[in-house]
């Protein structure tokens, strides 16, 4: 049992539940304040947090409040982060200038993997990771939650990562770092909003127990890196890769036209994929998290039993 970080903000049940060594799952703030449209982000991030308590687990959403990194919310601070405009993106390099400035920041997969592993905590939940960008080659744009997953020992699940990014420079990256990528019950790697890539799963795995063993190897070898686990979206909410790839093209050439680029990359084509598919990759997007936080309250279970 790690003694949770003096600088971190505990919420009540959060700190008992690792006190007692009961399950908690992480969940990430970015993906409220910048991943989703107002009012279907905080919709989102209440239910998750139900799913999460529904199948056993302390639901423990991370973010930066007046400068102390919270881990646990009630409902007006995850309202806050929905609505406030004035919420900083925060990847790992943002933490200390949040902090010192007593600002509120929603943070990204890197800065929750970090701020969780602070507080004990083992397992983390998501949407999708950042990665390498289409054309890293160029920009040298790659997601520092891939240096965290190098560096971080926490489990985190997502629905893999989607085709804004480069999903072989990705995987390529990801195997250079020392992380291991598990895919959950499929041979190939999903691509967020679709069961396939065209990249084979690095490694495949069937179900909770599976996966809490290669954490729990990868915990007594004493591995600092964190576990990868893609958690395909179901059939039956996914969006075929023919269909999302022309619109994750066109909203790729609308954001090079605009000339966006660094960390407001991931938010603007987030947000322009839900504009041009009428709202239809939200649906996906939440159904996934969904899923995920299923598996991540089952792994989490697994761990703390
Ligand atoms: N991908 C998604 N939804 C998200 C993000 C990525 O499908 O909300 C967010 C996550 O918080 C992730 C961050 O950690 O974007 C990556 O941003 P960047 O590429 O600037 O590192
Ligand atoms: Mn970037």
């Amino acid at each position: 049992m790690t003694t949770p970080h003096p600088s971190l903000l505990l919420a009540d049940e959060v700190a008992e539940a690792l006190a007692a060594g009961r399950p908690v799952v992480a969940l990430e703030s970015t993906i409220i304040s910048h991943g989703m449209p107002y009012p279907a982000n905080v919709a989102m991030a209440i239910e998750v947090e139900e799913i999460i308590r529904e199948h056993g687990a302390v639901p423990a959403t991370i973010a930066v409040l007046h400068g102390r990194p919270c881990i646990g919310l009630d409902r007006d601070q995850l309202e806050l982060l929905a609505r406030d405009e004035h919420v900083t993106k925060v990847s790992v390099r943002d933490l200390p200038y949040v902090l010192a400035r007593a600002e509120h920041g929603a943070t990204t997969v890197a800065a929750t993997m970090r701020l969780a592993a602070l507080a004990g905590i083992e397992v983390f939940v998501t949407g999708g990771l950042g990665g390498v960008h289409r054309g890293a080659q160029q920009t040298f744009d790659i997601s520092a939650d891939l240096t965290e997953l190098g560096q971080t020992p926490v489990t985190v699940i997502s629905a893999g990562v989607k085709s804004i990014l480069d999903i072989g420079l990705t995987l390529e990256t990801l195997e250079t770092l020392g992380v291991p990528v598990l895919v959950e019950g499929s041979a190939e790697f999903p691509s967020f909003f679709s069961r396939s890539s065209g990249h084979a799963a690095p490694m495949r795995v069937d179900g909770a127990a599976e996966i809490a063993a290669v954490a729990r190897a990868a915990r007594t070898l004493g591995l600092t890196s964190g576990v990868v686990v893609a958690n395909p979206i179901p059939a039956e909410d996914e969006i075929p890769v023919e269909e999302i790839g022309s619109i994750i093209d066109q909203a790729l050439a609308d954001m090079d036209q605009l000339g966006i680029h660094g960390k407001e990359a991931t938010p603007y084509l987030l947000g322009r994929i839900v504009e041009i598919t009428g709202g239809e990759s939200l649906t996906a997007n939440i159904a996934l998290v969904r899923h995920n936080a299923r598996l991540g309250a089952a792994v989490a279970r697994e761990l703390a039993g």
